[in-house]
């Protein structure tokens, strides 16, 4: 096999200087956190901090760890203006000269690092609004998905691979520790349009609403013709669910439900740059009734039920919603 194309190489013909910039400088940030969770047994960074994050969900240690290596790496990218991540409660300016605002999930899934579960980076890249030599605001990061400029995850897992969009298809990078650099691994990416894999919390089904509860028992009837029963897949890790998925094919559900009316998962560093990503391999996204990415933000932690995947799931998904 060729010499396998470096992401560096990759965004160079692939996108302008500036967004590079970010994206080198996110990946080698990605790399120092796939060491650091490889290594979580041997050094003292597995269990939690003992804080709350603005969620009030425990923090891990890595979290906290990867929220301040990947501020640092992008402070070192000039291009990089703004930062908003689940660990910090507001937004934060790193270079007043930068172009562009990152919304981060440092490391979503994290309660699966004790158990060796995948779990990942997911980052959403768009151009500020605020002139260069102002610091960012709010405002910067309550634009719709539809505005993204580059969107995708790191997944920690059997292997580390970068899997990211700048507006042109999905590409998949995998970290070799060799050459400590990540690697065209995945190209071109599409989203199987039919799927026959779903991922939703079944334990939480009690608590859904009846057309959510109709659109699962859809999936667990027997229909050869439409190779059902789909097989029930669920990491609790949504950078491991929706991998899973972007490969072989299926939906990704976290709905509202009694518990949380807005569903669990965050709009802006979660939802929106899964759903750009997802939209950009050929799948859907939609929070049951309209598209991820055309939902307005007006809080930087909201939250949004989600229905993501191949095509044709979702679009069963939605049938059921709409009763
Ligand atoms: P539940 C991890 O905490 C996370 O944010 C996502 O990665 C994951 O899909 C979801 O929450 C799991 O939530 O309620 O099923 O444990």
């Amino acid at each position: 096999m060729g010499k396998a194309v470096k992401l560096s190489e990759f965004l160079q013909s692939n996108t302008n200087i500036e967004l590079a910039s970010v994206l080198v400088s996110l990946a080698e940030g990605c790399k120092i956190i796939a060491r650091l969770v490889n290594n979580a047994g041997l050094s003292d960074i597995i269990g939690t901090t003992g804080d709350t994050n603005v969620q009030g969900e425990t923090v891990q240690k890595l979290d906290d760890l990867s929220n301040k290596i990947l501020m640092d790496y992008l402070r070192a990218s000039e291009t990089c203006a703004g930062y908003l991540s689940e660990e910090n409660e507001g937004v934060v300016t790193l270079n007043t000269g930068g172009k562009y605002i990152i919304s981060v999930d440092p490391l979503d899934g994290s309660s699966n690092i004790d158990v060796c579960a995948p779990i990942g980076t997911i980052f959403n890249i768009c151009e500020r609004l605020t002139k260069a030599g102002e610091e960012v605001n709010n405002d910067d990061f309550f634009q719709k998905g539809t505005t993204t400029k580059a969107g995708g995850y790191a997944i920690y897992g059997s292997s580390t691979i970068v899997v990211l969009s700048t507006g042109n298809g999905v590409n998949g990078f995998t970290y070799g520790a060799e050459e400590n650099d990540f690697f065209l691994s995945h190209p071109n990416m599409t989203m199987p349009e039919k799927g026959k894999i779903y991922s939703l919390n079944q334990g939480n089904a009690a608590k859904f609403d009846e057309s959510v509860q109709n659109f699962i028992a859809y999936c667990t009837v027997v229909d050869k013709e439409t190779s059902r029963p789909y097989s029930l897949r669920y990491i609790g890790s949504m950078v491991g669910d929706l991998h899973r998925n972007l490969i072989k094919g299926g939906i990704f559900v976290y709905p509202a439900n009694k518990g949380e009316k807005k569903g669990k998962l965050r709009l802006l560093y979660e939802c929106i740059p899964m759903s750009y990503l997802t939209e950009q391999a050929g799948g859907k996204a939609s929070d049951g009734h309209q598209r991820i990415l055309d939902i307005q933000p007006v809080e930087l932690h909201e939250r949004t039920a989600i229905f993501i995947g191949s095509k044709n799931l979702v679009d069963k998904a939605e049938e059921f919603l709409r009763g």
